[in-house]
């Protein structure tokens, strides 16, 4: 018997109105108005109050009872005990294997990043641009429904290769104040500094504005629920915070381009592993001239996996998120999800190599049968800190760029000045800035007075 409720409404694109093609690419998300009224004074209280500020908020949010104490630490500092790490060998194992290819992903980005760029523009005028690593960086690891430490590795791996000195990580603790063993180990892998022990927007507030006992990060990485992502942007915009974030955060996402060599039962299983994220996750199927037994195989597909899914409940609400669109052709197909631009993008269709061509908007790109989501999720070197909402048309997913700066300099010989300076002198007199002007000048005629 079939339970309507695990079905993905279906579109047929010839079918679709203007307008109703634009909610489609729409999220179901709400705005954060209301969010950011609540979260205001919880950042207000923390940065009055420092840690005790702090504390208070990790007793009442995170619910933490130890909390109540004051000898209880809010945050652990490195070298943390072993005894705070202690996971099964084939967890270690796993978490070791996904390390080891996030590392060599992101040195590779390091390498190229990190590579001085030095051009002579004109002879005699020489740019150049350095790559630094941010000094202090604030990574958020969430807790709540599900522990993350995947994201502990996707953060701290690209920390630590960018050489950012001090990082602190900061996750909500368990009941009983414990962090998980999983993410102590990595925090000790990456090299982390600290790990505070809360969750929510006061632990963004504290590393936005440090405490006593939490360092003032330059920079906040992360994903989180609505609160936090609400704090995140507010300390941003607070100039006094003087702190950057990195992508703005929204509910997990997947688009799926599948054509007639796609199984159902595997776009099934991805659909699914999308939409367990969460009440608020989308999962949207672009089928490329398939049959409508096709789409009914998938859901059929989708309904037979869920039912057994340990996230069944979830799923049963947020599946009414998801929908599978039908297309005729390839073209129709990608300009659908290039106009949704998907956190992630799965190209389960014949030759899906070259297919990536024609992506214009995407966080990361999944390509062929055997690279389910879940691959990047982990373990197989890309980070999983992506834009989501429609954001990947204008912004990139957390990379080891995210974690460094990049300044230039300039030096120009006598006679790079003597070629340049007299084209700087007119500008200047443009914007009628005598001072500017004035300082080449006054050098050209100490050169030609020198000669030299
Ligand atoms: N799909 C999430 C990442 C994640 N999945 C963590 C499982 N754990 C956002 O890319
Ligand atoms: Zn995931």
């Amino acid at each position: 018997t079939l339970n309507a409720e695990y079905r993905c409404p279906v579109y047929t694109s010839a079918d679709l109105s203007p307008q109703r093609r634009t909610e489609l690419l729409e999220r179901p998300v709400k705005t954060s108005a209301d969010i950011l009224a609540l979260v205001s004074p919880i950042l207000q209280q923390v940065r009055e109050h420092g840690d005790e500020g702090l504390r208070q908020c990790v007793v009442k949010f995170d619910r933490c009872v130890p909390a109540e104490s004051k000898e209880w630490p809010l945050a652990l500092q490195a070298p943390f005990s072993d005894d705070l790490a202690k996971i099964d060998p084939k967890v270690k194992e796993a978490i070791d294997v996904a390390y080891s290819n996030i590392k060599a992903f992101h040195a590779a980005q390091m390498e190229r990043e990190a590579e001085p760029i030095r051009i002579e523009t004109m002879p005699g005028v020489v740019c150049q641009r350095f790559a630094r690593p941010i000094g202090s960086v604030g990574l958020y690891v969430p807790g709540g429904t599900a522990v993350l430490p995947s994201t502990a590795l996707m953060l701290g791996v690209p920390a630590q290769v960018a050489g950012c000195k001090n990082i602190t990580l900061a996750t909500p603790p368990r009941p009983d104040g414990s962090i998980s063993p999983e993410i102590m180990y990595i925090a000790q892998l990456v090299g982390a500094k600290t790990v505070v022990r809360a969750g929510g927007a006061h632990a963004i507030a504290a590393m936005a504005y440090g405490t006593e006992s939490v360092a003032k990060a330059d920079k906040l990485y992360g994903p989180g629920n609505q609160f936090v992502t609400a704090a995140k942007m507010s300390v941003a915009m607070d100039s006094g915070a003087k702190v950057a974030i990195d992508v703005p955060a929204g509910p997990s996402e997947v688009l799926i381009i599948a054509d007639k060599t796609a199984d159902p039962v595997l776009v099934a299983s991805d659909l699914l592993g999308q939409q367990e994220h969460g009440l608020d996750s989308q999962s949207v199927l672009v089928t490329i001239d398939c049959e409508d037994a096709y789409v009914e195989a998938v859901n059929a597909a989708v309904e037979a996996q869920a039912q057994a899914l340990p996230r069944a409940e979830i799923l049963r609400k947020s599946l009414s998120q998801s929908f599978i669109l039908q297309t005729k052709s390839v073209e129709e197909a990608f300009a659908f999800s290039n106009d949704y631009a998907p956190e992630h993008l799965l190209l389960y269709v014949e030759n899906a190599a070259q297919a990536v061509e024609k992506v214009e908007n995407a966080g990361s790109v999944f390509v062929g049968p055997w690279s389910p989501v879940a691959c990047g999720d982990y373990a197989s070197g890309t980070n999983h800190t992506l834009p989501t909402v429609g954001y990947a048309k204008q912004y990139s997913g957390v990379s080891t760029s995210s974690f460094l700066k990049h300044f230039t300099s300039q030096e120009l010989s006598s006679d790079g000045l003597k070629r340049l300076g007299p084209y700087v002198e007119i500008l200047a007199d443009v914007e009628q800035l005598g001072a500017h002007k004035a300082s080449v000048s006054l050098r050209l005629e100490k050169i030609q007075r020198e000669g030299l």
